[in-house]
């Protein structure tokens, strides 16, 4: 479909930019917060740890007084659990509730609307210890997180997400270190759908508790969601296809939103011998349970091929974006059509159009952009600047893309890219960048922690200025 012209985005759309809290806060152990996963399991050799991260946690009103510069209208951050409850459960700590009470209001001062990610990759450690997603009592645990937060947030916060990329935990998260499982599990597979139901159930509680105490809030979940493609109009391709679509993307959102597992993707599990157990009142809550909208994370699609079953374990997965075969399922192919990052990610804006057009057609609900975004080795030069254009040339592709969707008829709420500032990368260290807003830090070194505006922070800048209308240089 060729638009004539494209329509303008919503007046209130909320233009902004992502992070989450163990990748920025740093105070990994202060003010009484309890360590997370992320602070106890092993990092990836020659990257950064986490104890000080981009110092947001002490530096957070400079941050935010620079996303105002920009004219941002929302700021999606995420809540560390340990934080707030430093073992998970019981005891509240008032110097982690006091810290988001300060983050909250110094985003409203400015008129930029929180947006509350509850769980981006940071079990307490100390739920860790009593086994994490694999304990059938884990979707208690989140629901009273949940009310914790509700209870002391849910005045002026209106938008709550409940899981970021679950379905990436589900598929790479034990090799990129977003996941645990235990040292003894024998089928791999049900272990890990078991952790997701366990998730499902507790996403579900957790919306059904937000429309109960705050009527006026929305709540949604936010996959990483990347359209798959058939490598070739063969027959067996399109079933590769609808195989890695079920089982990448629909399987979550269809839970979310009708309450239901998707049939290819309990198939699959029936013949792995992995159906995740349901325990009593679990069909109930899930059923019951909706969203107000769709959040998502889109980076790039995928391509896929029919699968005669050979693919090596060793080249299922490299991480949430690259190679990732279903051995008789799908094959991950490489889309010859499209250009990468310097980390290997494809760059694809038009399937950023097709995923938005395929989420709306099949769920019927707003959709709002949590990431997108271009990790690169960006360099900051002697007078202070640093110059992106491959990132302004990314985000610009890529807004153009959600114009033709609004254009299409798609609903869409807002945009908040990755990052708002530069932070420590899910398995690639501080080289790894996305942000507006450039630290002065290497993998070891911690420098000046000091903060640069980038190139694309002028850039971003004109383009809310004028709601999208201007995306030129
Ligand atoms: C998503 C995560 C983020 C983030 C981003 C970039 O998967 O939700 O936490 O890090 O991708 O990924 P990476 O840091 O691996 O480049």
């Amino acid at each position: 479909m060729i638009h004539q012209t494209l329509k303008p985005f919503p007046k209130d759309f909320l233009w902004g930019a992502s992070t989450s809290a163990y990748q920025v806060e740093g105070a990994s152990l202060e003010d009484g917060k309890g360590p997370s996963f992320q602070d106890t399991k092993k990092l990836p050799p020659g990257t950064a740890d986490l104890t000080v991260s981009v110092d947001h946690y002490h530096r957070y009103k400079e941050d935010i007084a620079l996303m105002a510069e920009m004219g941002f209208k929302a700021y999606r951050f995420s809540i560390s659990w340990s934080r707030v409850l430093p073992d998970g459960i019981g005891k509240v700590n008032p110097k982690g509730i006091e810290f988001y009470n300060n983050l909250i209001d110094e985003c409203l001062k400015y008129g930029i609307e929180p947006i509350i990610t509850m769980f981006h990759f940071d079990m307490p450690a100390a739920l860790e210890e009593k086994g994490s997603w694999s304990n059938a009592s884990s979707s208690e645990w989140f629901k009273e997180f949940a009310r914790v937060l509700f209870e002391n947030y849910g005045d002026r916060v209106k938008y709550w997400l409940t899981i970021n990329e679950q379905n990436m935990m589900t598929l790479v998260g034990p090799l990129i270190g977003t996941l645990r499982v235990p040292e003894a599990t024998t089928n791999l597979t049900k272990e890990i759908y078991q952790q997701n139901h366990h998730q499902l159930v507790a996403q579900a509680k957790a919306m059904q508790l937000c429309h109960e105490m705050l009527p006026k809030a929305k709540i949604g979940p936010a996959p990483n969601i990347a359209l798959a493609y058939p490598n070739s109009n063969r027959p067996e391709d399109i079933i590769a296809e609808q195989n890695a679509n079920a089982i990448r993307n629909w399987l979550y959102l269809d839970m979310a939103v009708y309450g239901r597992y998707n049939n290819l993707v309990w198939a699959y599990l029936e013949a792995k011998d992995a159906t995740p157990t349901f325990a009593p009142g679990d069909a109930e809550v899930l059923k019951v349970a909706k969203p107000d909208f769709i959040a998502f994370n889109y980076y790039t699609s995928f391509t896929v091929e029919a699968s005669d079953g050979s693919e090596q374990i060793a080249d299922k997965f490299a991480d949430q974006q690259s190679a990732m075969s279903e051995p008789g399922y799908y094959r991950s192919v490489q889309n010859q059509n499209l250009k990468k990052t310097e980390f290997g990610w494809e760059i694809d804006p038009v399937g950023f159009r097709a995923t938005m057009r395929a989420l709306y057609d099949r769920y019927q609900l707003p959709l709002l952009v949590t990431e997108n975004g271009i990790g690169a080795y960006d360099e900051l030069t002697a007078d202070g600047k640093v110059h992106d254009p491959y990132r302004i040339v990314y985000l610009r592709e890529h807004i153009v893309q959600i114009k033709e969707a609004i254009s299409d008829g798609v609903e869409m709420l807002g945009y908040n890219p990755w990052s708002a500032i530069d932070l420590i990368s899910t398995h690639e260290g501080i080289k790894k960048r996305y942000g507006f807003i450039y630290v002065d830090r290497d993998e070891f070194d911690l420098k000046t922690l000091k903060r640069y505006r980038k190139d694309s922070f002028y850039w971003y800048k004109k383009v809310i200025a004028t709601n999208g209308e201007n995306l030129s240089d």
